[in-house]
């Protein structure tokens, strides 16, 4: 660990990052196994550039287990609803251990039927969707993920939130080392940014809720969905397919399960997993080469392609490790002088 010369912020190498965050998750109760895996979803976030849910989400996952919200060594129960349809129940724990159990299974579906589900129940969800589709599409597969979260989102032309954040990721297998991903909240932007801001003692910008620049106006008011009616509808469609076609809480649901406790998401998350020899059989790489073109097309006019910051940021982050507030820095540490 090293002190930026500002010691506005604090450099960790990945290996540190990880140690910090494994000790601190344990020291909040978190079973072995799910220390594993929520550890590596933070430290991915930070590695990629994601402040909002890296290493930021140690003091809302410690918070939320303190208050009682997470099953801390919940064990994952799978089963088989259909022959294409995969089901873990997370049995109240974080979601990331749900998904190491179910994935092995829906790749296995998705290349026998051409196509699969993975639903997981009961899980508490913090994180960023992106690295679920990011790893079925290096399994060559397509990937599509959506998780509800907390009534925090008004609908368009409306004033009271209805809606959580909702997330929309998607992953596209390709030649070369990165898969094509995108993973953005339905809300004009992820709740967790407005957090880092308000951390930060910085304004927002004023669409992002009810016409405030203030950060904590728009946490305690009601946020906006982005693109007006179309990501309102979207945000519904998230809501419709990790809720109710799952058999899972809406975003309203989640936050009446929460009962004021303020902790993170209860609820479900879809994966679809889509196997492009499903419907092309051999001419697979035929066509993904064909969608290359697409991609050259977007890159050649000098516009980027979603997850290309992402990875350069990785290959940064891998180099040179992270860097993180030091104030964000020392409230970690504190989660550890209470537990050590
Ligand atoms: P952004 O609005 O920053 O959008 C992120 C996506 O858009 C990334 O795929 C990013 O690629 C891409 N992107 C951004 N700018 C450009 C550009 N100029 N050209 C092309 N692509 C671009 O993210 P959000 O604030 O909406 O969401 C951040 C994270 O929060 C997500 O990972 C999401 O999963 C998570 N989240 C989780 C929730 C939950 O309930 N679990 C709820 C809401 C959000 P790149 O990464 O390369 O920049
Ligand atoms: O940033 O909106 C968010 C969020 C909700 C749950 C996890 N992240």
């Amino acid at each position: 660990m090293t002190l930026a010369p500002d010691a506005d912020t604090v450099r960790l190498s990945l290996d540190e990052a990880r140690s910090l965050a494994r000790r601190v998750l344990s020291a909040a109760g978190l079973s072995p196994a799910h220390v594993d895996a929520v550890a590596e979803t933070m430290v991915a976030g930070e590695r990629d550039g994601c402040a909002s849910h890296g290493l930021y989400r140690l003091l809302v996952a410690a918070d939320s287990i303190a208050k009682g919200v997470v099953s801390v060594d919940a064990a994952p129960a799978l089963d088989e609803p259909a022959p294409a349809l995969v089901r873990v129940d997370g049995g109240g724990g974080f979601a990331q251990l749900a998904f190491e159990r179910g994935r092995p299974l829906l790749v296995e579906k998705a290349r026998r039927f051409g196509i699969a589900a993975l639903a997981l129940n009961n899980v508490v969800h913090f994180a960023a969707l992106w690295p679920e589709v990011e790893t079925l599409a290096r399994d060559g597969l397509v990937a599509l993920a959506f998780t509800p979260s907390h009534a925090w989102v008004a609908p368009e032309g409306g004033t009271k939130p209805v809606f959580g954040t909702n997330p929309i990721a998607f992953g596209w297998p390709r030649p070369g080392p990165h898969p094509f991903v995108f993973d953005f909240a339905t809300s004009a932007t992820a709740r967790g940014e407005i957090e880092l801001r308000r951390r930060a003692g910085e304004p927002v910008p004023a669409d992002w809720g009810a016409s405030t620049t203030v950060a904590e106006d728009v946490l305690a008011g009601a946020m906006r969905t982005f693109g007006g009616h179309k990501g309102s509808a979207l945000a519904a469609m998230v809501e419709l397919l990790a809720g109710p076609l799952i058999g899972d809480l809406t975003s309203q649901e989640s936050l009446d399960a929460d009962a004021g406790r303020k902790g993170s998401p209860l609820g479900g998350e879809l994966i679809l997993a889509l196997d492009p020899a499903g419907f092309l059989g051999a001419a697979a790489g035929q066509h993904l080469q064909r969608a290359e073109a697409l991609f050259e097309a977007i890159q050649a006019q000098g516009a980027r392609l979603p997850s290309e910051r992402r990875y350069a940021a990785r290959a940064v982050s891998e180099r040179e490790g992270v860097a993180i507030p030091a104030a964000l820095h020392r409230d970690i540490l504190k989660l550890l002088e209470r537990k050590d």
